[in-house]
């Protein structure tokens, strides 16, 4: 059941990440739980893009609109190269993984998938120029994600290519001051979604200024968001202060392992589901919005009580999706793992589903090959809001059908292993495999040369 259509006909689209043939374990993500306990592990990576393939496929049945998009080159024999490996492409990567196995493990990293860090978005309605724009984060907090912002600047803006309805603005500069990690810490609250929105954009330091939130830095692991960076997002696409809130991600939060804030909170429409530790000042933050908002804010909050933090970061109950429905109902997407904690389980039917909100019903996918790695339903998602009108302007086969569907399945089954341990990234043949595949890729979807190999 698809949300309502109205006047331009506005719509989200949910851009995932398809899965690379590369997605392994690795443990590169320091502060990301599952990551930490899980480097190591034998992937499947055809398991992977199944799954991610499933995912797309039921919210395409349920009628909601569903987008992908294409995963990125691995191994990055470029970075590699800039590194001062050198000789041929087996020769690189044979030192590379004597040399510097761990340094191999991030340049082949499937991490592309969580497309929920490729970037931020403001929809056409938002900006004062009328066109949606788009920023790539510059996810300089980790080597191996580091790695992600010119592919997926290519990639952007070679689907939302046409000028008068797209803007694309370059990443922030990859410094520690603007450290950006995209949609996963910006929520559009609104109406309908083709209302006019108040943008959320949730930061776990300061970088420059003094006062009390920087007195509340965590202590365990580092905020991947600075404030500075979300203010730069938000000037780049001409969002003024009567559209913007910026809050503080509670700190004791992230210590627990929520290093973005899709991990403690998710909204929707009007919607703000979320921990109470989500946010540093709770209160200030809803009456920020509320004092910009056109429409009331439905907040249903969380208590520890009801689900503690470790469950909330186990689980990744706030890292759903939730989808608004033609009734104006709204659906949440939760990972599986949601229905194996019992105390979870029980909180989704007593505090969302019998809550007075509109939340209406659960649907269960999973996503357990990207799980392991901290990605839960709503990473593996980018959002963008799309009247009809960009919607046809986009470039490529990117909107789901059971055709694309049906193809894109053929051809992971096709290309991808069903086992992958760390030793294994050395493998040269892997490498080959991977090119042939998103060669192959470009040509189904339709979106031209995008990838560096194809480039020279
Ligand atoms: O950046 N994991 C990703 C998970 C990103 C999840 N995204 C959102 N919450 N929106 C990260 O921490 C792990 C890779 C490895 O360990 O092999 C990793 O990069």
């Amino acid at each position: 059941m698809s949300e309502t259509t109205s006047g331009a006909d506005y719509r989200e689209v949910n851009f995932d990440g398809l899965v690379g043939p590369t997605h392994n374990y690795s443990g590169l993500a320091h502060g990301n739980v599952a990551s930490m306990s899980h480097g190591g592990l034998v992937s499947n990576p055809r398991e992977a893009a199944l799954q991610g393939l499933a995912k797309m496929k039921a919210l395409m049945d349920a009628g909601y609109a569903q987008g992908v998009l294409p995963p990125q080159q691995r191994p990055d024999l470029g970075a590699l190269r800039s590194l001062g490996f050198t000789g041929s492409n087996r020769e690189v990567l044979a030192r590379a993984a004597s040399e510097a196995p761990q340094v191999l493990r991030a340049v082949c990293s499937a991490s592309s998938m969580w497309t929920a860090n490729a970037g931020t978005v403001t929809p056409s309605r938002d900006a004062p120029d009328g066109r949606v724009h788009f920023t790539p984060a510059n996810l300089q907090s980790s080597f191996h994600r580091f790695l992600e912002p010119e592919t997926t600047g290519r990639v952007l803006a070679a689907i939302f290519h046409d000028e008068s309805r797209f803007a694309h603005h370059p990443a922030l500069p990859a410094t520690p001051a603007f450290s950006d990690e995209g949609a996963a810490n910006h929520t559009r609250l609104c109406g309908d979604h083709g209302d006019s929105g108040v943008h959320l954009y949730v930061y776990g330091r300061q970088a420059f200024r003094g006062g009390p939130g920087e007195s509340r830095a965590p202590k365990r692991f580092p905020a991947r968001q600075t404030l500075e960076a979300s203010q730069a997002v938000a000037r780049q696409h001409g969002l003024g202060e009567a559209q913007t809130v910026f809050a503080q991600q509670h700190p004791v939060a992230i210590d627990a392992g929520v290093f973005h804030n899709d991990v403690i909170a998710v909204g929707n429409g009007p919607v703000l589901l979320y921990h109470e530790m989500a946010f540093l000042d709770e209160q200030g933050t809803l009456d920020a919005l509320r004092a910009k908002m056109a429409t009331p804010l439905i907040p249903v909050r969380v208590p520890s009580e009801a689900v503690s933090l470790d469950d909330a970061v186990t689980t990744y109950l706030f890292n759903s999706q939730l989808l608004s429905n033609s009734d104006g109902s709204m659906t949440l997407v939760v990972p599986g793992e949601c229905q194996e904690r019992e105390t979870v389980w029980r909180a989704i039917q007593d505090h969302l589903l019998a809550g007075h909100n509109p939340i209406g019903e659960v649907i269960v996918k999973d996503v357990k090959q990207s799980m392991r790695n901290g990605g839960g339903p709503a990473c593996l998602r980018l959002r963008v809001v799309l009247s009809r009108e960009e919607r046809t302007a986009l470039t490529g086969r990117v909107l789901l059908t059971d055709t694309l569907h049906g193809e894109l399945t053929t051809w992971v089954e096709r290309h991808y292993r069903d086992r992958l341990a760390p030793d294994d990234l050395a493998d040269p043949q892997l490498a080959d495999e991977t090119l042939t595949a998103l060669d192959e890729l470009t040509r189904l979807l339709d979106i031209g040369s995008v990838y560096p190999f194809q480039l020279g």
